[in-house]
């Protein structure tokens, strides 16, 4: 039995406008740990305490070699049958936008293209002083040494960071207005897997009904925001996502 409304997929067979804000949630089931559950990435930390520039500046070492250890992990994953039905939601509406807090990429491997990530891009890297990226996007520390040395950069010797957005730093240029303008502008919106705790990612569905779209979240508990929303499908990405495109399909307006 589905566990989502038929109004969310009369809603969606009938919108030429949809957006899609997706978390680490969406990526759970490729193998990648989210940020705040039992057993997840920041288990040991708290995100508020590493994701930051002066962390990285502290022990830039220790969050080079973090980071070395996630592009490692993110390289080897693969999009699910969840990031699937998302490129085939792309391809049935007429005006869509997928914003995503995840910086692994797989919503582009997919083959979703209106992509907007707010958050960056894990596997590239760049130069803190001069800016340049960095080849390979190497975060690898030398661990040879007694005393391991962080990654400097090739053309002026500054620290290699990689190239996401921490707590405290702007995103994206442009990224909040695009994603903003999707939300306002859209007739449903979906929030696929996100604690929507960390802001302005979180004001983006409550824009979106603010502004009168439908709006449901797909998660596998109520998020910090449900009471706000239209209805909470509680349920895996990897599971809902599917069910729900071939359930819109059906209906057959798109
Ligand atoms: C499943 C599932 C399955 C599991 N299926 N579901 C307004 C109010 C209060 C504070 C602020 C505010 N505006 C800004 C702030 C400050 C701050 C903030 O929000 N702090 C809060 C924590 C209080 N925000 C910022 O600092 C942002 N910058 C900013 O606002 O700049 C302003 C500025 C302007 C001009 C100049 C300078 C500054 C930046 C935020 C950056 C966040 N960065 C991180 C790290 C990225 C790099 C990295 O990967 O290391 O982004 S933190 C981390 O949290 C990461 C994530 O994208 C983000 C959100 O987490 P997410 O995706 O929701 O994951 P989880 O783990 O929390 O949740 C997973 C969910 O999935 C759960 O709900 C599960 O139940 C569910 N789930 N399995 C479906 N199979
Ligand atoms: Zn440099």
């Amino acid at each position: 039995m589905p566990s989502f409304s038929d109004t969310l997929v009369e809603r969606l067979a009938a919108a030429s406008s949809v957006a899609v804000l997706t978390g680490a949630g969406m990526s759970a089931e490729s193998g990648i740990a989210t940020f705040r559950d039992p057993g997840g990435l920041w288990d040991r930390f708290k995100p508020e305490e590493l994701a930051n520039v002066r962390a990285f500046l502290d022990n830039p070492t220790l969050v080079q070699a973090w980071y070395a250890h996630r592009q490692e992990i993110i390289r080897s994953t693969e999009p699910h049958a969840g990031h699937r039905a998302l490129a085939k939601l792309e391809r049935l509406v007429p005006r869509f936008r997928l914003i995503t807090q995840n910086v692994d990429g797989l919503h582009q491997q997919a083959g979703n293209e209106a992509v907007t990530e707010l958050h960056g891009n894990i596997l590239r890297a760049y130069c803190v002083d001069c800016k340049a990226p960095a080849e390979e996007s190497h975060l690898t520390p030398d661990r040879e040494s007694d005393e391991p040395e962080p990654v400097r950069c090739a053309a002026c010797g500054g620290l290699v960071r990689p190239d996401v957005v921490w707590f405290g730093e702007a995103l994206p240029p442009g990224a909040v207005e695009k994603a903003e303008a999707a939300a306002a502008h859209c007739e449903v919106l979906l929030s696929v897997g996100t604690s929507a705790v960390v802001y302005p990612a979180a004001g983006i569905p409550v824009l979106a009904k603010a502004q009168g779209a439908y709006v449901a979240e797909i998660n596998i508990e109520p998020s910090a925001i449900a009471g706000e929303l239209d209805e909470t499908v509680i349920g895996k990405a990897g599971e809902v996502l599917p069910e729900l495109v071939e359930a819109v399909r059906n209906v057959g307006s798109h």
